[in-house]
């Protein structure tokens, strides 16, 4: 078997794999990254679009921030519609200037593909069978932590001094951690969401989250030709009984306002059906294995929390992994796990909160419905319950 050893093994190259191995290579700790994907496939995947102010001063505080400064579209407010109506919060006004950035994942793994291609760190794509070994983790201390894959038809072997799993939530990472060492929190909603791009100017400047009687829909953008839009469908919806057609008039249907505001028709570009989850790992750790982004938690999109959540998991990840390779301390590498699984069910709550009083209950329940509108109505009359949404949605500094 081909043997090579680098300090911290990456399994993943998400934003999560990728913004750590870029963090690391800039404290000096060298990292392979093990993709199970081609490298097209995982730029070209259409997943986020809203990153939080920590996440904007990360990237420009790690020399990637020229591009998001240029084409990154800076919002200081978000819509919220119901009654037909749209009610702007002006989150810039109520959190002492602190703003969200429209800056698509595909970019900002562009950035670290290019940051990464720039080292002589190595990236290993397309790989087969990835295996990660962590015998230290059980007391048993028989050799260091390991990952094994298949490249080229060849069995390959990468021992590290730590595993980074950034493995997203279908990766190998997590399941390797045994039960009577982990627990895990889940719930499934009773919904999904159908996401399209079109190729459309965006309507509005800013996003409009529309709670309507036939269900949830979202305005979003990525540009300023190309309009992300989504709804409310229900989880085993086929995406084939979505024609382009169909999906302009739903959408027009729950996001038209009474003032004659509707988002501008475009040619579909992509369309795609995703479930919608909570989940949460404790601990987020394993001995010498460290679980990072969708590996170790899922939030409902509602939010907007997801990269933003990995991202502050690699920053913290990196400044304990420094800290150890300086000096030997291990107190933050110790700390890790707690100060993310925190900051997880913070996010959680947000985005549970989020979701519960934007999306139409499978029940139908009229008392829901109206204890729903009326959760709006405050929202949106209230400056104390705006800040709450604003603080929450443009996020906490990193910590
Ligand atoms: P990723 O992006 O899933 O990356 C994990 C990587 O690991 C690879 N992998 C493996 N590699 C090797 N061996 C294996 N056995 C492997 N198994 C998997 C995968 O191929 C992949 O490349 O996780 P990461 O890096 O933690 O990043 C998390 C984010 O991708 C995710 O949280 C966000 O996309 C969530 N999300 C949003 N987050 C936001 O902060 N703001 C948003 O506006 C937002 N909108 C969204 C979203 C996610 C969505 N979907 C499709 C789930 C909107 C949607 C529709
Ligand atoms: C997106 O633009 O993809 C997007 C925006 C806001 C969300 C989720 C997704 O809450």
């Amino acid at each position: 078997m081909d043997l090579e050893h680098t300090q911290v093994g990456i399994v993943g190259a998400g934003p999560a794999g990728l913004m750590l191995g870029h963090l690391l290579h800039l404290h000096g700790i060298d990292t392979v990254v093990i993709e199970d994907r081609s490298q097209d496939y995982v730029v070209d995947r259409v997943r986020a679009g809203v990153l939080e102010q920590g996440t904007v001063d990360l990237m420009r505080e790690c020399g990637l921030g020229d591009r998001l400064a240029r084409e990154g579209l800076r919002h200081d407010g978000i819509y919220i519609a119901f009654r037909g109506a749209r009610h702007r919060i002006d989150m810039a006004a109520l959190t002492g200037g602190r703003t969200i950035t429209v800056y698509g994942q595909n970019e900002v793994v562009k950035d670290l593909i290019a940051a990464r291609q720039a080292t002589a760190c190595a990236t290993h794509w397309d790989v087969d069978d990835v295996a990660v070994s962590n015998p230290e983790a059980g007391g048993t201390a028989a050799g260091g932590p390991s990952i094994s894959f298949t490249q080229a038809g060849r069995r390959r072997m990468l021992r590290c001094d730590f595993i980074a799993g950034c493995d997203g939530f279908h990766g190998v990472c997590r399941p390797s951690i045994p039960p009577s060492r982990r627990t895990f929190y889940e719930r499934t909603y009773p919904f999904a969401w159908l996401g399209i791009l079109a190729e459309a100017a965006p309507a509005s400047e800013e996003l409009v989250y529309s709670l309507h009687d036939r269900g949830f829909a979202l305005f979003s953008m990525r540009s300023p030709t190309v309009t992300r839009l989504y709804l409310q469908c229900p989880p085993d919806d086929d995406i084939a009984a979505w024609s382009d057609d169909r999906i302009w008039s739903e959408l027009k249907t729950r996001l038209r306002t009474a003032d004659g505001w509707e988002p501008y028709e475009g040619a579909i570009t992509q369309k795609s059906i995703t479930p919608m989850r909570s989940f949460v790992a404790d601990p987020m750790r394993d001995g010498r294995l460290f679980l990072a982004g969708d590996a170790a938690h899922i939030v409902p999109p509602t939010g907007a929390k997801g990269l933003n959540l990995a991202m502050a998991d690699v920053w913290r990840l990196s400044q304990a992994l420094a800290e150890f390779y300086r000096g030997g301390r291990t107190d933050a590498l110790d700390a890790y796990s707690a100060r993310g699984v925190r900051r997880t069910w913070l996010a959680q709550r947000f985005s549970w909160w989020m979701t519960s009083m934007l999306h139409r209950s499978e029940s139908r329940n009229p008392f829901d419905h109206e204890r729903q509108l009326a959760e709006l109505d405050y929202l949106v009359s209230s400056q104390a319950a705006m800040t709450s949404l604003a603080e929450n949605y443009v996020g906490t500094p990193l910590a």
